[in-house]
Protein backbone atom coordinates (compact mmCIF):
# COMPACT_ATOMS: atom_id res chain seq x y z
CA UNK A 1 0.00 0.00 0.00
CA UNK A 2 1.43 3.65 -0.78
CA UNK A 3 1.19 6.12 1.41
CA UNK A 4 -1.90 8.48 2.09
CA UNK A 5 -1.28 12.48 2.74
CA UNK A 6 -4.11 14.12 3.68
CA UNK A 7 -3.94 17.56 1.83
CA UNK A 8 -6.89 19.17 3.38
CA UNK A 9 -10.05 17.39 4.51
CA UNK A 10 -11.36 15.59 1.53
CA UNK A 11 -8.32 15.69 -0.35
CA UNK A 12 -5.58 12.97 -0.43
CA UNK A 13 -2.63 12.29 -1.92
CA UNK A 14 -0.87 9.13 -2.90
CA UNK A 15 2.47 9.81 -4.43
CA UNK A 16 3.90 7.72 -6.94
CA UNK A 17 0.47 5.41 -6.34
CA UNK A 18 1.62 3.67 -9.92
CA UNK A 19 4.77 2.03 -10.71
CA UNK A 20 6.95 3.38 -13.99
CA UNK A 21 5.98 -0.34 -15.48
CA UNK A 22 2.10 0.80 -14.97
CA UNK A 23 2.86 4.48 -15.84
CA UNK A 24 3.89 2.80 -19.70
CA UNK A 25 1.45 1.04 -20.23
CA UNK A 26 -0.92 3.59 -19.34
CA UNK A 27 1.50 5.99 -21.80
CA UNK A 28 1.40 3.57 -24.31
CA UNK A 29 -2.36 2.86 -24.64
CA UNK A 30 -3.34 6.69 -24.51
CA UNK A 31 -0.62 7.33 -27.38
CA UNK A 32 -2.05 4.70 -29.34
CA UNK A 33 -5.66 5.95 -28.67
CA UNK A 34 -5.05 9.40 -29.36
CA UNK A 35 -3.29 8.41 -32.49
CA UNK A 36 -6.13 6.40 -33.56
CA UNK A 37 -8.76 9.34 -32.54
CA UNK A 38 -7.15 12.34 -32.09
CA UNK A 39 -7.18 14.89 -29.41
CA UNK A 40 -9.88 17.22 -29.69
CA UNK A 41 -9.66 20.72 -28.89
CA UNK A 42 -12.00 22.16 -26.13
CA UNK A 43 -13.28 25.50 -26.21
CA UNK A 44 -14.22 27.91 -24.08
CA UNK A 45 -18.25 28.49 -24.42
CA UNK A 46 -19.74 31.83 -25.38
CA UNK A 47 -16.69 33.03 -26.82
CA UNK A 48 -15.07 30.05 -28.83
CA UNK A 49 -11.50 30.59 -27.51
CA UNK A 50 -9.73 27.40 -27.32
CA UNK A 51 -8.21 25.95 -23.78
CA UNK A 52 -4.58 25.59 -24.34
CA UNK A 53 -4.84 21.27 -23.28
CA UNK A 54 -6.06 18.99 -25.66
CA UNK A 55 -8.46 16.25 -24.19
CA UNK A 56 -9.91 12.83 -24.90
CA UNK A 57 -11.99 10.63 -22.38
CA UNK A 58 -12.73 7.03 -21.77
CA UNK A 59 -15.65 5.60 -20.71
CA UNK A 60 -19.68 5.48 -21.42
CA UNK A 61 -19.23 9.24 -21.05
CA UNK A 62 -17.03 12.18 -21.63
CA UNK A 63 -16.64 15.77 -21.01
CA UNK A 64 -16.52 17.81 -23.81
CA UNK A 65 -16.54 21.88 -23.88
CA UNK A 66 -17.39 23.73 -27.32
CA UNK A 67 -19.75 27.33 -27.86
CA UNK A 68 -22.49 25.62 -26.56
CA UNK A 69 -21.14 24.69 -23.15
CA UNK A 70 -19.70 22.08 -21.06
CA UNK A 71 -21.60 18.52 -21.10
CA UNK A 72 -20.65 15.43 -20.96
CA UNK A 73 -21.77 12.92 -23.80
CA UNK A 74 -20.56 9.05 -25.36
CA UNK A 75 -18.76 10.30 -28.52
CA UNK A 76 -15.89 12.42 -29.50
CA UNK A 77 -16.72 16.08 -30.46
CA UNK A 78 -14.81 16.27 -33.79
CA UNK A 79 -15.47 13.24 -35.13
CA UNK A 80 -18.57 11.20 -33.40
CA UNK A 81 -16.39 7.87 -32.32
CA UNK A 82 -17.30 6.62 -29.05
CA UNK A 83 -14.85 6.66 -26.37
CA UNK A 84 -12.90 3.52 -25.61
CA UNK A 85 -13.64 1.78 -22.79
CA UNK A 86 -11.45 2.77 -19.41
CA UNK A 87 -7.62 0.75 -19.12
CA UNK A 88 -7.78 -1.52 -16.58
CA UNK A 89 -5.43 -0.02 -13.82
CA UNK A 90 -8.12 2.89 -14.31
CA UNK A 91 -11.13 0.80 -13.48
CA UNK A 92 -9.05 -0.92 -10.73
CA UNK A 93 -7.88 2.57 -9.16
CA UNK A 94 -11.37 2.83 -8.62
CA UNK A 95 -12.23 -0.04 -6.41
CA UNK A 96 -8.27 -0.35 -4.45
CA UNK A 97 -8.98 3.01 -3.40
CA UNK A 98 -12.58 2.30 -1.51
CA UNK A 99 -14.14 5.08 -2.96
CA UNK A 100 -17.71 3.48 -2.07
CA UNK A 101 -20.24 4.59 -4.55
CA UNK A 102 -21.01 2.92 -7.75
CA UNK A 103 -18.62 2.76 -10.86
CA UNK A 104 -17.31 5.70 -12.57
CA UNK A 105 -18.04 6.76 -15.97
CA UNK A 106 -16.02 9.02 -17.39
CA UNK A 107 -12.39 9.45 -17.41
CA UNK A 108 -11.23 12.76 -18.78
CA UNK A 109 -7.53 13.09 -20.31
CA UNK A 110 -6.00 16.60 -20.25
CA UNK A 111 -2.95 16.81 -22.16
CA UNK A 112 -0.77 19.20 -21.81
CA UNK A 113 2.32 20.95 -23.17
CA UNK A 114 5.02 23.04 -22.14
CA UNK A 115 3.23 26.03 -21.91
CA UNK A 116 -0.11 24.71 -21.47
CA UNK A 117 -2.14 25.52 -17.77
CA UNK A 118 -5.65 25.33 -16.62
CA UNK A 119 -7.22 28.21 -14.65
CA UNK A 120 -8.87 27.78 -11.65
CA UNK A 121 -12.34 25.89 -11.98
CA UNK A 122 -14.89 23.86 -10.11
CA UNK A 123 -15.88 20.76 -11.32
CA UNK A 124 -19.26 20.62 -10.87
CA UNK A 125 -21.21 19.16 -14.44
CA UNK A 126 -21.89 15.76 -12.09
CA UNK A 127 -25.19 15.26 -10.46
CA UNK A 128 -24.17 13.38 -7.62
CA UNK A 129 -21.59 16.13 -5.77
CA UNK A 130 -21.08 13.33 -3.53
CA UNK A 131 -18.86 11.62 -5.14
CA UNK A 132 -15.27 12.22 -5.27
CA UNK A 133 -13.20 12.69 -8.31
CA UNK A 134 -9.65 10.71 -8.49
CA UNK A 135 -6.71 12.60 -10.60
CA UNK A 136 -3.84 10.60 -12.10
CA UNK A 137 -0.80 12.27 -13.33
CA UNK A 138 1.79 11.21 -16.02
CA UNK A 139 4.73 12.60 -17.14
CA UNK A 140 5.88 16.41 -16.48
CA UNK A 141 5.96 17.83 -12.89
CA UNK A 142 2.84 20.05 -12.55
CA UNK A 143 2.02 22.64 -10.09
CA UNK A 144 -1.30 22.38 -8.80
CA UNK A 145 -3.54 24.72 -6.45
CA UNK A 146 -6.24 24.29 -4.73
CA UNK A 147 -8.23 26.63 -2.75
CA UNK A 148 -11.28 27.00 -1.02
CA UNK A 149 -15.59 27.03 -2.37
CA UNK A 150 -14.62 31.14 -3.13
CA UNK A 151 -12.89 31.96 -6.00
CA UNK A 152 -11.04 34.21 -4.16
CA UNK A 153 -9.83 32.30 -0.95
CA UNK A 154 -6.63 31.25 0.14
CA UNK A 155 -5.16 28.85 -1.92
CA UNK A 156 -2.25 26.17 -1.53
CA UNK A 157 -0.38 24.66 -4.23
CA UNK A 158 1.06 20.95 -4.61
CA UNK A 159 3.68 19.40 -7.28
CA UNK A 160 2.00 16.54 -9.09
CA UNK A 161 4.64 14.38 -10.47
CA UNK A 162 4.28 11.37 -12.68
CA UNK A 163 1.98 8.47 -11.48
CA UNK A 164 0.91 10.09 -8.10
CA UNK A 165 -3.05 9.99 -7.57
CA UNK A 166 -5.11 12.54 -5.48
CA UNK A 167 -8.50 11.97 -4.47
CA UNK A 168 -10.52 14.90 -4.90
CA UNK A 169 -13.97 14.99 -2.78
CA UNK A 170 -15.84 15.36 0.87
CA UNK A 171 -15.88 18.94 1.81
CA UNK A 172 -13.22 20.07 -1.15
CA UNK A 173 -15.34 18.48 -4.33
CA UNK A 174 -16.46 21.87 -4.79
CA UNK A 175 -13.60 23.85 -4.35
CA UNK A 176 -11.60 25.77 -6.98
CA UNK A 177 -8.27 24.46 -8.22
CA UNK A 178 -6.43 24.46 -11.51
CA UNK A 179 -3.13 23.64 -12.91
CA UNK A 180 -0.33 27.35 -12.92
CA UNK A 181 2.14 25.57 -14.72
CA UNK A 182 4.07 22.45 -16.13
CA UNK A 183 7.77 21.50 -15.48
CA UNK A 184 9.52 21.15 -18.58
CA UNK A 185 12.30 18.16 -18.57
CA UNK A 186 11.01 17.00 -15.65
CA UNK A 187 10.06 13.03 -16.47
CA UNK A 188 11.43 10.89 -19.46
CA UNK A 189 7.68 9.17 -19.68
CA UNK A 190 6.15 11.05 -22.84
CA UNK A 191 8.54 10.98 -25.86
CA UNK A 192 7.45 14.45 -26.60
CA UNK A 193 7.73 15.39 -22.92
CA UNK A 194 4.72 17.67 -21.58
CA UNK A 195 1.98 15.81 -19.17
CA UNK A 196 -1.18 14.14 -19.03
CA UNK A 197 -3.73 13.87 -16.36
CA UNK A 198 -6.61 11.28 -16.30
CA UNK A 199 -9.93 12.52 -13.93
CA UNK A 200 -11.91 9.64 -13.04
CA UNK A 201 -15.53 10.60 -12.25
CA UNK A 202 -19.46 9.72 -11.28
CA UNK A 203 -21.47 11.34 -13.67
CA UNK A 204 -24.93 10.37 -13.07
CA UNK A 205 -26.31 9.95 -9.28
CA UNK A 206 -24.78 7.06 -7.36
CA UNK A 207 -27.33 4.50 -5.96
CA UNK A 208 -25.33 3.82 -3.07
C1 LIG B 1 -5.01 18.54 -13.72
N1 LIG B 1 -7.05 18.54 -12.55
O1 LIG B 1 -4.45 17.98 -12.78
C2 LIG B 1 -6.33 19.18 -13.57
N2 LIG B 1 -10.31 18.26 -11.15
O2 LIG B 1 -4.48 18.64 -14.82
C3 LIG B 1 -8.32 18.85 -12.25
O3 LIG B 1 -8.91 19.75 -12.82
C4 LIG B 1 -9.00 18.10 -11.21
O4 LIG B 1 -7.04 17.10 -10.35
C5 LIG B 1 -11.03 17.65 -10.21
C6 LIG B 1 -10.44 16.81 -9.30
C7 LIG B 1 -9.09 16.61 -9.33
C8 LIG B 1 -8.34 17.26 -10.30
FE1 LIG C 1 -10.92 19.98 -12.21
Amino acid sequence: MTEEIVIKPGVFYYPEYFSRAVQEELRDEILSYANELGWFQPTLPRWGTPFSVKMLNYGPLGWVSDKSGYRYQPTHPENGAHWRPFPIHISRLWSSLNVGFDNPEACLINYYQMNSRMGLHQDRDEEDLSVPVISISLGDTALFRIGTTERKGPTQSLKLKSGDVLVFGGPARLNFHGIDRIYPGTSTLLPEGGRINMTLRRVTKSAA
